[in-house]
């Protein structure tokens, strides 16, 4: 097993001053819990900010530092002025609000980007320090966006996983913040990129599409030249602790005590303080159930236990204060002398207390308004070895994915969450059993401790480098080897692709044009000596005559189909046979083009295009597929193609594609020239198929190719081809 660096934003350990003297615990939160395996094997570290320890005298600071070295925790410091920024600032004040769709929780202006920024690069710099060869490196949640693509710049090699705790949002929302496309490109540094929940890794897959242009392949991104893995692993509890626990003398005395006080049913409420989770409307829920079940009074209360927690930020004090209001107001208007409606604890309770709560409760509401999991849910099955108690559970929880057999509600449906309060307390015994023992099933086999084994195997394997990728970029002795060849060379044949190769797709295909730099490139590769240059393109012979008809190249448009050689105006090609299919394509096509706004069509001799660049993407790809399945149960007898490109569907005459240039070239050129042909995309390997074994191909940018070279992107197509005249 390797090494494993552990990334969080906390380290495991809480640091307090006990009379004077700085104290250090671990803390048992539920990832150090879920992470304390791994975490104590095989010399892990866990590097993180250590909290807030301010006025540290030089002894102290060192004294924290060998203890915490002790604990395998590297402490990431971070001064207090970008702290506030980074984790108040930009880290909970706009991604946590956003992420859980809480639009009116936003600032007006988003602030502390800075900070977020130098806060991620500290940590990279902690985990370059400490990295070698071979580790793993797993970074967790929203405050580390960065952290990956910071490592990859520095440790190419690495193997890096990033897991988000919260959930990821709708596209439309994500899409709403500053700064959007850094924070997406620095997860994308990872190998393999992490959720709770299947809806999570699709709202990410749509926004690397809409906000960046990356198609995923349903678990797989190409980005970079590399291989990016997303996957779904739901974050389990350590079950067997919890049950322990519960079954424990002290558990099962405290539960005696809390059940003994009266004959009161227990309704449990137990959250950190934010704003996430609901209890507000879970309070009006409840007020609304004690209006309408008067006969209840008396015989039921609730329990909240609300955890403080990010105390200096205004919103949670806001929210703090309502909460609070929420409850006096109720207590005010239903409580007698002998009975209050709702105990409030506003503050952390110990294992034991927590243990206790969970054995003793009838109904538990876990009902955030949107939350990355819920580990409370699970805590609360984990503890019921005695197959008792209701779990009312929001639909908008990570968790409702998996526990299908709790008591679902939506925490906006105020009303009808009052109705659920009441049914949950009344469930039929049969059912509250079948529920409870269905819902053990599942917590109890996906506990954390297979979560963290099956993040990991995931990551060695996305991560197994022995088998090296077809999306690896050729090494640059190799690339070197190949320029020095084409130099050399008595005569030099290239062969280039344009779009995509040459220049970045444009929105239609009469907008891309050659920039001034790339025609100065041409003309000076066409003036060197026993140098041919043909460029082949899918477009038509008018697009193509406007970008180059002024320069001393071979010409080919439509695939190959029509040519102009070098010195020629005319364009020669092969006969253009009847096509009996067309009219009734376009037809199609023009029904598509009016119900897919961005679309348009491009008619050529020989194929009639679909273009769908411009398109919303995720509806563009959507009639896509409509219109393939379409055309081939139209088109299944005719003689055409039905090809798929990138955002491109073509028909075309069957036959012509753009290896049947090859052997014209071959044919017109001396003998033993160095062929090279250079192409980005599907109709380019056919290209680099027919010229196979007679000349060297070149792949440009990602994606799978079976050429036998690969450069990353246009810049270094046009490198690479500069290099000859430099
Ligand atoms: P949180 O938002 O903190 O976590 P949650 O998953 O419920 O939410 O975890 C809370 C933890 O705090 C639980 O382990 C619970 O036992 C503990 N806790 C709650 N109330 C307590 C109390 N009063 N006293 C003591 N302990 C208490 C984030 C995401 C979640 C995601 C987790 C893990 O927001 O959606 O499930 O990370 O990925």
């Amino acid at each position: 097993m390797s090494r494993l660096l552990i990334v969080a934003n906390r380290l495991p350990i809480a640091v307090s001053r006990v009379e004077g003297k700085i104290h250090v615990e671990r803390s048992p939160g539920g990832l150090a819990t879920g992470l304390s395996g791994p975490h104590s094997k095989s010399d892990a570290l866990w590097i993180g900010w250590p909290g807030d320890v301010q006025d540290l005298t030089d002894d102290e600071h060192a004294a924290l530092e060998r203890r915490l070295d002790e604990l395998r925790a590297v402490p990431v410091w971070i001064p207090p002025d970008d702290l506030r920024e980074f984790y108040e600032g930009f880290s909970n004040g706009a991604l946590w609000p956003l992420f859980h769709h809480l639009l009116d929780q936003m600032p007006l202006r988003v602030q502390g980007w800075d900070a977020y920024e130098r806060a991620n690069r500290r940590f990279a710099d902690e985990v370059c320090r400490h990295y070698n060869d071979g580790d793993l490196i797993w970074v967790h949640d929203y405050q580390l966006m960065l952290l990956p693509q910071m490592l990859r710049d520095r440790l190419p090699e690495a193997r890096i996983g990033f897991f988000l705790h919260i959930p990821f949002p709708a596209s439309e929302l994500f899409r709403t913040i500053a700064h959007r496309e850094r924070l997406l490109e620095g997860v994308l540094g990872a190998d393999l990129v992490g959720f709770h929940t299947a809806g999570y890794m699709r709202s990410f897959a749509s926004s690397l599409l809409r906000v960046l242009g990356i198609p995923s392949n349903v678990d797989r991104v190409y980005h970079d030249q590399r291989e990016v893995r997303l996957g779904v692993f739901p974050m389990g509890v350590d079950t067997d602790k919890f049950a322990k626990l519960a079954e424990s003398d002290e558990v099962q005395a405290r539960v005696r005590e809390l059940r003994g006080m009266d004959d009161c049913a227990m309704i449990l409420g137990i959250d950190r303080l934010d704003y996430t989770k609901g209890i507000r409307r879970r309070l009006l829920a409840y007020e609304k159930f004690l209006y309408d079940h008067p006969e209840m009074h008396g015989r039921v209360r609730m329990t909240q236990v609300a955890v403080p927690s990010r105390t200096s930020v205004e919103a949670y004090q806001d929210f703090r204060s309502q909460v609070e209001a929420s409850i006096g107001r109720i207590n005010g208007a239903f409580s007698t002398p002998e009975w209050a409606p709702i105990h409030y604890l506003y503050r952390g309770v110990d294992e034991v207390e927590l243990s206790a709560l969970y054995r003793a409760a009838d109904v538990i509401l876990v009902t955030p308004v949107r939350d990355g999991m819920n580990l409370v849910a699970k805590e609360f099955v984990a503890s019921r070895t005695d197959d008792g108690g209701v779990l009312v559970l929001s639909e908008f929880a990570g968790a409702a994915s998996e526990l299908a057999e709790a008591v679902m509600m939506n925490p906006f449906d105020v009303d009808r969450t009052s109705e659920i309060i009441h049914r949950a307390l009344t469930l039929p015994a049969d059912e509250r059993l079948a529920r409870m023992r269905a819902l053990r099933r599942r917590v109890l086999s996906y506990d954390v401790h297979h979560w963290v084994r099956s993040y990991l195997e995931s990551l060695e394997e996305a991560t197994d480098r022995s088998d090296p990728s077809a999306f690896a970029p050729t090494p640059p002795a190799r690339l070197e080897r190949l320029c020095d060849e084409m130099r050399s060379a008595d005569d030099l044949l290239l062969v280039l692709g344009y779009d995509g190769t040459l220049v970045p797709f444009a929105s239609a295909p009469e907008l891309s044009k050659p920039d001034e730099d790339l025609l100065v490139l041409l003309r000076r590769l066409a003036a060197r000596p026993r140098t041919e240059i043909h460029v082949v393109s899918g477009s038509s012979r008018d697009v193509i005559e406007q970008r180059f008809g002024e320069i001393p190249i071979h010409l080919h448009a439509e695939y190959g189909f029509w040519e102009r050689a070098k010195g020629a105006v005319v364009w020669e090609g092969g006969d253009v046979p009847v096509q009996e299919w067309r009219d009734q394509v376009l037809q199609i096509l023009e029904n598509f083009t009016a119900r897919t706004p961005g679309s348009l069509i491009e008619e050529k001799t020989v194929s009639v295009a679909w273009h769908y660049r411009m398109a919303e993407p995720e509806f563009g790809a959507f009639q896509a597929n409509e219109l393939t399945l379409h055309l081939s149960q139209l088109l299944s007898n005719e003689p055409v193609e039905i090809v798929t490109d990138d955002k491109l569907i073509e028909v075309r005459q069957t036959g012509v594609d753009k290896g049947i240039v090859v052997p014209r070239l071959l044919a017109q050129s001396p003998p033993g020239v160095f062929v090279v042909a250079m192409g980005d995309d599907r109709n380019d390997e056919e290209l680099f198929a027919a010229l196979a074994g007679q000349g060297t191909t070149i792949h440009v940018g990602g994606g799978t190719s079976m050429a036998d070279v690969r450069v990353p992107n246009i810049d270094a197509a046009r490198r690479l081809l500069a290099s000859l005249v430099d």
